[in-house]
């Protein structure tokens, strides 16, 4: 058993909703009616949801909700009497993956502060497990149900890697923001031999402007709460000391107001002081540091910095090339930014590996484009080191 087994929550009984994270047992999963005529003609009409507008910001008029066995696949609708196998949550009415009370799920948050690059890094991240890391692996990554599949293109993937466009900033919007739900299928080798293995990947992206103040960052506490794993973007340009070392002409952050990372890096661990009810211990939520855009700073690095190699690409986490970029961003946070962040983070979690990662590869220009489309480094490492600890991919010494 590894430390992060230990940490895993509870499942079976306690599921937790990959689209509004609240928990709920699998017995009380409700159904939708299908909306067919039923076997003496009565058809239930759509009627608007006021639970999905409430909690995912969406208008849909869908047939109705019932209340029946959710540990069964399917139930009779009590008004129409036609039998429906579309499982809905509790709390958000959001449609469940098939078998979801049997798939362990593992959600990830991504937090950071303003014009951290959390967008960005999201977008290139599942990109990427869909292509490169998804061969990697021999594993297939897609969306999980159809709105994340359409909104993840058109609202994401395409204006970045079709138009070269970058996208704006994330907007606030009250309560109503719906993760990106994704599934990856990979195949172990099992006693009866290589079965497919689902695991379900729930991401969840902050508005930077949510983390600036106590109060918003409440907003986010569902999420943070309930997560198994946190990815925490770090926009080192944001460090007093790192804008001297990046490349001629980078300019400043546009967003002047000063909202140093260490605070909402205190901020966040604040929140989650609250969920572990005592003070004194440790963190035990696997929590990556990820500094950010580091294209910027690639000829301030020494040729021989690990954040200088190529990145992995054997079909296995490589802890030995892990720890040395962590030793080498350890340095860094103490030149930058004086090693504050690396003892709040020693003295605060359990569980954190520090990376860094460039989404880009490059900087856009002016205009915000993108010429040259692009050219991620080490992304997934963050992730994959997270998916290594919950046991869903390998991880192993490397040959560096
Ligand atoms: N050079 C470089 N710049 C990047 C990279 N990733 C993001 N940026 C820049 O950072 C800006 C902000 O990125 P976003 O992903 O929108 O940041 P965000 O954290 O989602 O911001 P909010 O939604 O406002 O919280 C982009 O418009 C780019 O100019 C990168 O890998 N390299
Ligand atoms: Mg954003
Ligand atoms: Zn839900
Ligand atoms: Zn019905």
């Amino acid at each position: 058993m590894t430390p992060l087994d230990l940490l895993r929550p509870t499942r079976g009984d306690r599921l937790v909703c990959p689209y509004c994270y609240t928990r709920f047992t699998e017995r009380l999963i409700l159904f939708r009616c299908g909306g067919r005529p039923g076997p003496d003609g009565r058809r239930c009409a759509p009627v608007e949801d006021t639970a999905i507008r409430l909690h995912l910001g969406r208008r849909e008029r869908l047939p109705p909700v019932f209340a029946a066995d959710g540990r069964r696949a399917r139930a009779l609708c009590p008004d129409c009497g036609v039998s429906t196998g579309a499982q809905v949550c509790v709390t958000c009415h959001a449609r469940l993956p098939v078998n979801f009370g049997r798939i362990p799920g593992r959600l990830i948050a991504l937090v950071g502060a303003r014009e951290a690059g959390k967008t960005v890094f999201m977008t290139v991240l599942i990109h990427e497990l869909m292509h490169r890391v998804g061969a990697r692996f021999q594993a297939s990554v897609g969306g999980s149900d159809d709105h994340t599949r359409h909104r993840f293109h058109t609202d994401y993937e395409s204006p970045l890697y079709d138009d070269a466009r970058l996208l704006g900033a994330t907007r606030r919007t009250g309560v109503a923001r719906e993760p990106l739900v994704f599934r990856f299928t990979s195949r172990r080798r099992g006693p009866l031999g290589r079965r497919p293995r689902h695991t379900l990947l729930s991401f969840f992206d902050t508005a930077g402007e949510d983390l600036t103040t106590e109060a918003s960052v409440e907003t986010n506490l569902r999420y943070l709460d309930n997560a198994d794993g946190i990815i925490l973007l770090l926009d080192p340009l944001r460090m007093r000391g790192a804008h001297a070392e990046a490349a001629p002409g980078t300019p400043p952050p546009r967003d002047r107001s000063d909202h140093p990372p260490l605070d909402m890096l205190s901020r966040v661990t604040d929140l989650l002081l609250r969920r572990t009810g005592s003070p004194s211990r440790l963190i035990p939520v696997p929590m990556a540091v990820c500094l950010t855009k580091l294209d910027v700073f690639h000829d301030a690095l020494d040729p021989g910095s690990p954040l200088r190699r190529p990145q992995p690409d054997s079909p296995y986490f490589d802890e030995s090339d892990s720890r040395d970029v962590h030793a080498q961003i350890r340095r860094l946070l103490h030149r930058w930014d004086g090693g504050r962040i690396d003892a709040h983070i020693t003295n605060h979690y359990a569980e954190a590996r520090y990376f860094g990662v460039s989404a880009l590869g490059h900087a856009p220009d002016a205009e915000q484009r993108l010429q040259g489309g692009v050219r991620p480094y080490r992304v997934a490492d963050p992730f994959l080191w997270m998916l290594g600890g919950f046991g869903v991919v390998p991880s192993r010494e490397g040959r560096s």
